[in-house]
């Protein structure tokens, strides 16, 4: 079947569910503070994908798991999601978000990394009252893997020798780690066991890997304009994407150098013979295999 398709019917399944995380989401965004209240609402009520929360409630539900906690843990990942979003505009200094102007645009940066905070402590606040060692324990360390994942993600900045395994090694830790909690939450909630614990995991880890990818080169699909767009954009700024480590691999001696001196200096004067090298090499193809 289509793939779309698949996704949509199995969205469909979880639409009232989502609704009630939907719930949960917003009673939990309470504050004393007028102004976290307003960051925080701006940033998650932008039309996120909640897929974070998706994949733990279709995977409770395949496990048989009916009760009302697994809305409070979707909507704990989807809490930490937003604090990592906030954060992560700021170190990028982004300027767009979920088709709308960043938080830090819209308030400063100070805002935004402070109603982060927020949002990642309000996160450890609902998963202390789950008062289950084991929700505690993922989402520590999750979140613990996703900070060493980004500061990762700066030491590799412009890193030419950068390879595969390397790259790999970031976006695990900084994008798969949540996927990989929210699966193996859901068999925690499930009371499944180890062996499905282990499954549930590896699946969402999988998964989050796989996206992470596609979401790198999601923008160099299009016409050649576009691309070049993206590309001179991530060059500047220093992210070594998969097409360029593997038209790396791929490329001739010269073409290697040529690629080595761009991705180090982040100048795009030669932006039109990357691009031809990437072409050349079939890059874009095997990252999307
Ligand atoms: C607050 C614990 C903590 C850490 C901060 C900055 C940082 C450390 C982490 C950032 C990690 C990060 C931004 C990973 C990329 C995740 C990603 C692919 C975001 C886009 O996800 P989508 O497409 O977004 O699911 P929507 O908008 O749909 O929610």
């Amino acid at each position: 079947a289509d793939p779309n398709f698949r996704t949509a019917a199995a969205l469909a399944l979880i639409a009232d569910d989502m609704r009630e995380v939907d719930h949960v989401i917003a009673a939990r965004l309470h504050s004393s503070v007028p102004l976290v209240g307003q960051v925080a609402r701006y940033i998650i009520s932008a039309g996120g994908k909640r897929l974070r929360p998706a994949l733990l409630l279709l995977a409770s539900g395949a496990l048989g798991y009916r009760g009302r906690q697994r809305y409070n843990l979707a909507a704990v990942v989807e809490f930490i999601h937003t604090a990592t979003l906030l954060h992560d505009d700021v170190v990028d200094e982004s300027v767009l978000r979920r088709g709308r102007a960043t938080a830090n645009e819209s308030f400063g940066n100070p805002a935004s990394v402070l109603v982060g905070d927020f949002l990642y402590s309000r996160a450890f606040q609902m998963m202390v009252e789950t008062d289950d060692m084991r929700v505690m324990q993922v989402l520590a360390d999750a979140t613990n893997v996703i900070a060493e994942g980004e500061v990762q993600q700066l030491i590799n900045t412009h890193d030419a020798s950068l390879d595969e395994a390397g790259y790999l090694e970031v976006i695990r830790s900084k994008t798969a780690k949540l996927f990989e909690a929210s699966a193996r939450l859901a068999a925690i909630l499930a009371g499944s066991g180890t062996e499905m614990e282990r499954a549930c995991a590896e699946y969402g880890q999988a998964l989050g890997t796989a996206f992470q990818v596609i979401d790198d080169v999601l923008d160099y699909d299009g016409d050649a304009q576009e691309m070049g767009k993206s590309l001179g954009d991530d060059l500047r700024e220093g992210k070594v994407t998969l097409p360029l480590i593997i038209a790396m691999e791929r490329g001739s001696e010269a073409e290697r150098q040529l690629l080595r001196s761009v991705i180090e200096t982040g100048s795009t004067g030669e932006l039109g013979a990357v691009l031809e090298i990437v072409r050349r090499t079939g890059a874009l193809d095997a990252t999307r295999e």
